[in-house]
């Protein structure tokens, strides 16, 4: 297969096309407060997606990226957590499965400090926010210091990275932990089937799905893996959202989740130091985390990371794209960024070879180009891959893949995830963080390397 380095770095084809289409998206998904996802698949608010969505909505209105994130994390639980979805109160209930009556965060939520007055979920998702936040800081830092954005975001950010480092260090040894398939956001990635084996279904017919009314069956979860989600959040709400060692049928430390800790955690760090505050805990903790990341979940024979099963206390032999993602982690040992590299370049993701890495191993046993997460590529790991690539140096590898993307994106009418081979488009269309990480992606070249100078020229 000739790789797509020897060819010349393609234009994207029109950029102010792709760029009003991306606005557009952006525009009508907006809903007064926050973005949805999608109006018909996911039609509240995401926690990740939001992240995502506001580092794109900054080059279109700082304004609103910063409204994104105020709204998100003002549902923000009192031990700290960040719900993974915050319920818009005009969506009828049927819209999305599950809906706010199954969650009942308000009451099964108030002994974890879940607010009162707003339906959200009760698990939470990757930590983008703190990056997010910083971000947005940076594209009009004269905006945010009179809005004094950052100052009133730092402590509930800082709450959130205490959630996380504090109880949901299941696994003892100071990484976060998710306790649900939905939680690192890559729902259906083959890396969760065997942890999954160990937990009984809900009965088929005490819940129904939502998703398929919008999405094709084939592209989606099955009812097996839907109904093992349904037992795990069930069994969650009951224990009224509590989180021990222990406790959970389903507990994972995921590299995706933790290497965007640590991101999070370095951006905390320039936060503190903008608004007063004292960096050197966060520096402290990202390089805790740091150790932490390569000790526990870096696999030598595999060339890259993989996630932990806690009840087992064992790496799952599961290659996905979330084991890539730490080359956003800056000062990462220079052996194991550039195992890393191969890795990703490999007969497995085919890094540089075909238009955007696929969310699991090519030559694995589950892998399918078509279902949800099993296989096809999504435009934010893609994201985080371009600025792992020029992180650690690789810049001719990542003007490769943005252009990929940008292609990909304009083709695929901005749609949720694509065939890693042919960048046909798949799942839902219009999907916010495909719309926003385009305009992130067409918004520059970033002037430095530094993960957290991402887009932003200094
Ligand atoms: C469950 C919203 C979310 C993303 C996740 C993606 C998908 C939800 C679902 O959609 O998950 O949270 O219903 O499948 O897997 O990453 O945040 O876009």
């Amino acid at each position: 297969m000739t790789s797509l380095l020897e060819t010349p770095v393609p234009a994207a084809a029109d950029d102010l096309t792709l760029r009003r289409g991306a606005a557009r998206v952006l525009l009508t998904n907006w809903t007064g407060s926050s973005t949805v996802p999608s109006h018909g698949l996911y039609p509240h608010q995401w926690s990740w997606d939001s992240a995502f969505i506001a580092i794109g909505l900054r080059h279109l209105s700082v304004r609103r990226a910063q409204r994104e994130l105020e709204s998100l994390l003002g549902a923000q639980w009192a031990d700290g957590r960040v719900p993974h979805i915050v319920f818009s109160p005009e969506v009828p209930l049927d819209a999305y499965f599950p809906s706010p009556d199954f969650w009942r965060s308000s009451t099964a939520g108030a002994p974890s400090g879940a607010p009162a007055g707003t339906e959200t979920s009760g698990i939470v998702q990757p930590p983008v926010h703190a990056l997010a936040a910083w971000l947005v800081h940076r594209a009009d830092p004269e905006t945010s210091r009179s809005r004094r954005f950052l100052p009133r975001l730092y402590d509930r950010l800082v709450a959130w990275h205490d959630y996380l480092t504090d109880r949901r260090d299941l696994g003892g040894g100071g990484l976060a932990a998710m306790v649900h398939p939905w939680e690192p956001g890559m729902d259906n990635s083959p890396c969760w089937d065997g942890p999954l084996q160990r937990v009984e279904p809900a009965a088929p017919g005490s819940y129904r799905r939502a998703d398929l009314a919008h999405g094709q069956a084939a592209e989606r979860p099955t009812d097996l893996d839907y109904g093992r989600y349904v037992r795990l959040a069930t069994d969650y709400r009951d224990s009224g959202y509590a989180d021990a060692r222990g406790t959970h049928a389903f507990a994972v430390e995921d590299p995706c989740v933790n290497a965007l800790l640590i991101v999070s955690e370095h951006a905390l760090a320039r936060i503190a130091a903008e608004t007063g505050a004292d960096p050197a805990p966060h520096e402290e903790r990202a390089a805790r985390l740091t150790d932490a990341l390569v000790e526990r979940l870096w696999s030598r024979a595999d060339g890259m990371f993989l996630a932990r099963d806690l009840v087992a206390d064992e790496l799952i032999p599961e290659r996905s794209v979330a084991g890539l993602v730490p080359l956003i982690v800056p000062g990462l040992p220079r052996d194991t960024a550039d195992t890393l590299l191969a890795t990703a370049r490999g007969s497995g993701f085919l890094l540089g070879r075909i238009p955007m890495a696929p969310s699991y191993d090519l030559t694995g046993h589950a892998f399918d180009p078509s279902r949800y997460w099993r296989g096809p590529a999504w435009f934010n790991t893609s994201w985080l891959l371009e600025r792992g690539l020029r992180q650690y140096g690789q810049t001719r590898e990542a003007a490769v893949l943005r252009a990929a993307m940008l292609d990909a994106a304009g083709t695929s009418s901005f749609a949720e995830y694509v065939d890693p081979f042919t960048a046909e488009a798949r799942g839902t269309r219009a999907f916010g963080w495909t719309a926003a990480l385009t305009l992130d992606l067409l918004a520059d070249e970033p002037a430095s390397p530094d993960a957290l100078s991402i887009g932003v020229r200094t």
